[in-house]
Parts: C-alpha cells; structure tokens; sequence
C-alpha cells in the first residue's frame, strides 16, 4: 500500500488535476495504473518520457499523468508524436488514444505511423464506443451494438486494431485487457523496450456508455466477460477453428527487432555527411 501511494505521489498530478472524471468501473484507470507500473519498474526518468493523447476519456490520461505530455486534438495524437520523436529520438515517446481517436478520425495516422515503423508505443483503449462524446459507435463496436448513433443496432463490420497494425507494418504489436492487469504490466514493459512501432490494443469497458445499452447489467458484468471470452494466444492457436470464433485472443502477436524511421533517418543523415565530408 505505501509503494502504491508512492507511486501515486511521484507520477499523478493529484494535487492539481484530481478529482479525476471517470466513471465508476471505468479500465481507463487501471491502464494509467498499468503504464505507471511499467515505467517505474523499468526506472525510466519522468523527464525522458513525452506521453502524447488525443481527446476522449481515454485522452485524459495527458491531463493526470506527470511526465512530459501533450494533449492533443482528437485523432492526431500520432502525428504529434511523430514529430517530437523525429526532433528527440532520444525521448520515449507514449501515445495514448481511444478506439474512436485510433481507428476513425485518426485511422490513417495510426497506418502510415505502423508502416513507417517509427519508434513510438502506441497504446489503443478499447472499450468499443465513444465514451467522451456520448456514447456514438466506434469503428470496433462489434456488429448489433446498441449505442446512441445505432439505437436498433449496428450494422457495419468492425476493425480488428490487432490485424490493422500487422497488415500496416508495426514490428509490435500485442493485446491485454485490464482484468489481466498483471499481463498487461508485462505487454506495456515489453512494448517500451522495443524500437519501432509498438502497439498494445487493450480492452478496457465503459460501463456507463456501452455496458448498460448493451446486456452487461454491471461493470462487474463487464470484467466477467473478458475473463469468459479472451484466451491466451498459445491457447487460442491450438484451437479448432470453430472454437476460435467464439474467443477474442491475448498476447503478443508480433514481435520483431525492427530499427524506427527515427534510427533509420539518423543513419542516412551521417552517411550522407560522410560522404560529403570525403
Ligand atoms: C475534430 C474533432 N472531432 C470530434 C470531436 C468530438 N470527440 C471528442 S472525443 C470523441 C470520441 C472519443 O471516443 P474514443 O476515442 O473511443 O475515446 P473514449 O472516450 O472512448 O476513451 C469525439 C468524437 C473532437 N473533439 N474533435
Ligand atoms: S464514459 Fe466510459 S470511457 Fe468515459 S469515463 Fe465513463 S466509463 Fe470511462
Ligand atoms: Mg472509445
């Protein structure tokens, strides 16, 4: 209990931005709680790290974090970042962004920054909604679900974040939930220590704008549901086919050695000077 109040005093801004504004039961939090965990254990300086957010529930994460931040506009969190982590490869750089941030608005970003493959950790809440805004569907909201912009249910296939990072180039890319939090620790940790681009999808529940419209009667229901229907992917890829449909699996799908452009960059730069020098 003391390391956990120590680490709420060294890395929250709790005396100037709390009370926080998530709602009971929300994972938004377990995932601060989570990345705190990982950059502590991993002893990184504050001042070393840029967390980069767009805007969403999710997006406050910039507001109460205490490292370097920077909140940004919704959908272009990505692009912030690429630019300070081209500036100061020397910074880790953390992006913090929400389904509807990642895979909409910003979509395009989030291909282009997987393709390039630039050093940055990329973390996508996933709680299937816009939870800020009011409760819209997302470009994950699976098909029938209930939301504000889909009161009869909607109809469009959805984005599988996992598979649209791979197909798009990043050398990391992996999936936790935060019922798994001790995991989910362990994906964050892996993912910081990586170069290039590293992406960790995580389903997090918004109870108050998903959940309650959509058959979960508590949060608890929520949590339940992810204990229930994610597998560990060694598991889940012993499976039979069939059986895989009804599972969502976690862990680490990709895991390359791959240099970021901001590396890549770097070394064109001092070849080029060489050979300018000679
Ligand atoms: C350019 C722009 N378009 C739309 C919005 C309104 N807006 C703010 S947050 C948000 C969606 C948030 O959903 P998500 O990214 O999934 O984050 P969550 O709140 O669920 O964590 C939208 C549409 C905005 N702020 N700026
Ligand atoms: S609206 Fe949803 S995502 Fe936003 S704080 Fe509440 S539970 Fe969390
Ligand atoms: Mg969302």
């Amino acid at each position: 209990m003391a390391q956990v109040t120590q680490l709420i005093h060294d890395y929250l801004r709790h005396n100037k931005k709390f009370p926080h504004v998530y709602c009971a039961g929300c994972g938004h939090g377990i995932v601060l709680g989570s990345l705190i965990r990982s950059v502590h254990g991993l002893g990184y300086a504050k001042d070393d790290i840029v967390l980069v957010a767009g805007i969403g529930c999710s997006g406050r994460m910039a507001v109460y974090v205490d490292f370097n931040t920077v909140h940004t506009t919704h959908g272009r969190a990505l692009t912030f970042a690429t630019g300070i982590k081209m500036a100061n490869p020397n910074l880790k750089v953390i992006v913090v962004m929400g389904d509807g941030d990642a895979m909409s608005i910003g979509g395009n970003h989030l291909i282009h920054a997987a393709r390039r493959n630039i050093g940055l950790t990329t973390l996508v809440l996933n709680n299937n909604i816009y939870g800020m805004t009011g409760g819209q569907y997302s470009p994950t909201s699976p098909v029938g679900t209930v939301s504000a912009t889909s009161p009869f249910g909607q109809l469009e296939r959805s984005f599988d974040i996992v598979d649209m990072a791979m197909a798009s180039g990043a050398s990391y890319v992996a999936r936790g939930t935060v019922l798994h939090a001790t995991m989910l620790d362990g994906l964050i940790s892996d993912a910081l220590e990586k170069p290039g681009f590293n992406l960790v999808e995580i389903l997090t529940p918004c109870h108050t704008q998903y959940g309650r419209k959509n058959k979960f009667k508590t949060v608890v229901d929520m949590y339940q549901w992810y204990k229930k229907n994610t597998v560990k992917l060694d598991r889940y890829r012993q499976l039979k086919s069939e059986e895989q449909d009804k599972f969502t699996p976690i862990g680490v799908f990709r895991d390359e050695m791959r240099p970021g452009l901001e590396t890549r960059y770097a070394e064109l730069r001092n070849k080029l000077q060489e050979q300018r020098n000679a």
